[in-house]
């Protein structure tokens, strides 16, 4: 008899009073990968549950859903759903990995790190008895390691961005205090060989080439590398890096030949003293901090990036008026998109360590399990300002940023925006949308069932007392 496995990618949760849809949602990467890897006399389904409603009763064998943090406790919803109707559920990614004791709490089966090495592993088991060890502990490595590719027909008539999601990288060999990345990947970075790289693109349609990598110039040769692999394709693509890649001209020169739109840059703060509390390595450049990153900022507009600066907000020298500071500085610095987060504690991170010993944790320590959490809200006490203050600053600076006033003043700028026409329709395409989903964002609940008193949520889901979270 066949098989049938459902891949399913949780939501956050939902607003006061109706199911938050993502519109800014782009294909979920780590489920196209474990479908390439499922063999095709699999049958293959997938919900993303940031935008369709799951079919708990469309006949299944197993269900594999992909966890984060902040999608925990609605993927812990999810699963409860499915093992109610006997059946097995196996979580992975971040969180799994991060807390195990946690996820295999709420589910038959967890692994732990990359699903490349053991895969084949759990389907062996299913297959062949029926039964899946509590835990996988595979390894964390080279990206799409084998020489599987995504399935991406699992993604089709699904709505996503016009953007395909490819890896080169894995990891980051720097240790920030607040990122999951280094716990996860224990401060290492592995490169993809550049020749799958380019075929697995060969084959992707697509506007724009999303390196979800987090950090593409932490080995800055084999960038290279990649990146005169990529000039003949004449492709679109944008990443993440930190600002240090500033320091080679010949990188920044092969990123614009190779189509390089904008980088992801973790500015994080323009304090440094919040810089040394965080211990981001690449952007203590002494010769230019206190010039607030002058010369990297010259050099990314040099060579016509339409960065994505993101900051994090409520370090223990940060104070309301200097959060407010951050914005004017990072309006007048013209970027194309920014993201202004709460610092947040993620599990198993040397911050929440920190934070934990001084008795700072918020939410009984688990805010992403906790009824009353909402996206984006402090997570721990500030030193400087209460958490009330903390999450009204958020709030502030992403209404500041994502106003029409700023929209409109930061597009001035012929260096960048203002170049080619392709640069300006970026600009108008996403800014808007990052504005709606910005502030939609806001105060949003983790999860879908159980913040409304009995009664009240019915018309979310019926099932709402299956769920008693701990
Ligand atoms: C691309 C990306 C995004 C994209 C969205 C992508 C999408 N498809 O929608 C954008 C930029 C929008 C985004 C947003 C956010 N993101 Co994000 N994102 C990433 C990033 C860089 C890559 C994800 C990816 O595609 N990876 C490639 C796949 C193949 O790798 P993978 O996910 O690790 O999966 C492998 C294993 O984990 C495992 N695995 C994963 N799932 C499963 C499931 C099963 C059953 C099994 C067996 C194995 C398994 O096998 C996979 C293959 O080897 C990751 C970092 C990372 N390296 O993954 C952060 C990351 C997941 N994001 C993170 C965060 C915090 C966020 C935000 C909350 C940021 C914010 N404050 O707004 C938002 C929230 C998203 C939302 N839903 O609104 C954190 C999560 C931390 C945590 N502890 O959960 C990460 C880890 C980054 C970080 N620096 O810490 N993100
Ligand atoms: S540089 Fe970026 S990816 Fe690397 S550890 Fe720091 S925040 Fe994480």
């Amino acid at each position: 008899m066949s098989m049938k496995i459902t891949f399913i990618k949780p939501n956050i949760g939902r607003k006061e009073d109706y199911l938050y849809v993502d519109r800014g949602r782009m294909e979920p990467l780590q489920l196209g990968v474990l479908a390439g890897m499922t063999p095709d006399h699999i049958e293959k389904v997938m919900f993303d549950d940031r935008m369709e409603e799951i079919d708990f009763d469309d006949k299944t064998d197993l269900v594999a859903i992909t966890v984060e943090t902040y999608t925990a406790r609605r993927a812990y919803e999810i699963s409860m759903e499915y093992r109610a109707r006997g059946i097995p559920v196996i979580m992975g990614g971040f969180h799994p990995t991060l807390i195990p004791e946690e996820c295999s709490q709420y589910a038959d089966s967890i692994m732990i790190g990359d699903a490349g090495w053991m895969w084949s592993e759990v389907l062996k088991d299913f297959e062949e008895f029926k039964k899946l060890k509590p835990i996988y502990k595979s390894k964390v490595g080279v990206g799409q390691a084998n020489i599987f590719y995504p399935d991406r027909s699992i993604f089709k008539g699904k709505g996503y961005l016009n953007v395909a999601l490819t890896q080169f990288s894995r990891g980051c060999k720097f240790a920030c205090s607040f990122c999951a990345i280094s716990s996860y990947f224990n401060k290492q970075h592995f490169t993809r060989d550049v020749e799958k790289v380019v075929t697995e693109l060969k084959k992707v349609k697509a506007q724009v080439v999303f390196f979800v990598d987090d950090n593409i110039c932490n080995d800055r040769e084999a960038l290279k590398e990649l990146l005169r692999a990529l000039i003949p394709l004449k492709i679109r693509w944008i990443s993440q890096g930190t600002m240090d890649m500033t320091k080679d001209l010949e990188l920044m020169d092969l990123m614009r030949r190779s189509g390089c739109l904008g980088i992801v840059v973790g500015f994080e703060t323009i304090n440094k003293e919040n810089l040394g509390q965080l211990r981001k390595g690449p952007n203590r450049i002494k010769t230019s901090f206190d010039m607030a990153y002058k010369n990297e900022i010259d050099i990314m507009r040099e060579y016509g990036l339409q960065n994505w600066a993101a900051f994090t907000l409520g370090y223990d020298f940060d104070t309301p008026e200097s959060i407010d500071e951050t914005v004017d500085w990072a309006i007048s610095k013209k970027f194309a998109f920014g993201a202004f987060n709460v610092l947040t504690v993620y599990p198993n991170t040397p911050l929440y360590n920190q934070m934990k010993e001084q008795g700072r944790l918020l939410y009984d320590d688990k805010w992403w399990l906790h009824p009353s959490y909402r996206f984006n809200h402090a997570t721990f006490k500030p030193k400087l300002m209460t958490p009330d203050q903390l999450t009204a600053a958020g709030f502030r600076s992403r209404s500041r940023w994502s106003a029409w006033g700023s929209i409109f003043s930061r597009f001035i700028d012929p260096k960048t925006h203002l170049k080619t026409p392709m640069k300006a329709a970026l600009y108008w395409k996403y800014n808007p949308l990052y504005r709606a989903e910005a502030l939609e964002k806001h105060d949003m609940y983790f999860g879908n069932y159980n913040h409304l008193p009995r009664g009240e949520n019915e018309f979310i889901h019926s099932k709402n007392e299956i769920l008693v979270m701990p």
